[in-house]
């Protein structure tokens, strides 16, 4: 009977050890299709940071917030365009597909330094898919 008692226990332990790896699991794939984070701040007339490095394939989560007044967030290349409303972090998800340096923009008009207000994503080739 004791036996019985105690590899039962065992099966238990062994149970949980099996739902904490199994959850620790789902939750390192959740983080993975989360992305990596970058926060970029719009201000009249500049995105900090103005140089963004990716890797292709990468997943990314811009969390983006307009300062001071409304701005936009733009790049034809990648496919983006976003309305930054004034105090309000607008979040995007994306994948970059290929390989170079694409301009960024504001793209709602903000004031007079409008048309200077950019920057650049490079996107590299990842290690991963060399
Ligand atoms: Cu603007």
């Amino acid at each position: 009977m004791r036996k019985l008692k105690e590899v039962s226990n065992c099966c238990k332990i062994i149970y949980l050890i099996i739902l904490i790896i199994a959850s620790n699991l789902i939750l390192c794939d959740e983080m993975e299709k989360k992305g990596r984070e970058i926060y970029i701040i719009a201000q009249k007339y500049r995105f900090i940071p103005d140089v963004i490095e990716l890797y292709r394939g990468e997943n990314i989560q811009l969390n983006i917030l307009a300062e001071d007044v409304e701005h936009g967030f733009c790049c034809k290349e990648l496919g983006i365009y976003l309305e930054l409303p004034a105090g309000e972090e607008v979040i995007y998800e994306f994948t970059p597909d290929k390989v170079g340096e694409f301009e960024f923009y504001c793209c709602v008009y903000c004031g007079i330094g409008h048309k200077n207000m950019k920057g650049k994503f490079i996107v590299k080739e990842s290690d991963k898919n060399k």
